[in-house]
């Protein structure tokens, strides 16, 4: 995606791995704020750095369901949770949206553009399921 764009571009970014409602959730909320959703995907590296096992899918597997919903206009491959500015100046990004998990960590963004965080949805998360599927819960 480039950042030459009409309307309002939201940015949003995460892992999305083991693709789940609560994921589709956030994605339909963040692209009902403006009229494009574009959706850094974390790689696999910065995954693992995250949460400390490397995701389920791969990049290119978890890239490729999120391009494929309705409501995302675009992907690009987030690699650094530091580089979140540089990201947004690139996409040119009116707004960024993030779950409620991090309410507060990118306020000091909004010099940049928009900063909205919306709630999670509640029981539902990709360590859930992976217990799940191995007979842990
Ligand atoms: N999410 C949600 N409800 C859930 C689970 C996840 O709304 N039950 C949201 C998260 O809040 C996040 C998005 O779905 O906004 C993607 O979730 P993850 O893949 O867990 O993303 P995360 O690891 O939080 O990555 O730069 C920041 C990160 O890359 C965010």
């Amino acid at each position: 995606m480039t950042s030459r764009h009409d309307g309002v571009r939201v940015l949003t970014f995460g892992t999305f791995d083991v693709f789940h409602s609560g994921h589709l959730r956030l994605l339909e909320r963040a692209a009902a704020l403006g009229d494009e959703l574009v959706v850094g995907i974390s790689s696999d590296e910065l995954n693992e750095a995250k949460k400390g096992r490397a995701p389920v899918y791969a990049l290119a597997d978890r890239m490729a369901i999120v391009r494929a919903l309705r409501c995302v206009a675009g992907v690009f491959v987030e690699r650094s949770l530091e580089a979140k500015r540089e990201y947004l100046v690139e996409q040119g990004a009116d707004v960024l949206v993030m779950g409620d998990d991090w309410t507060g960590r990118f306020d000091h963004l909004s010099d940049v553009c928009e900063v909205r965080y919306l709630p999670r949805t509640p029981s539902v998360s990709t360590t859930a399921i992976i217990e799940q599927i191995r007979g842990e819960t």
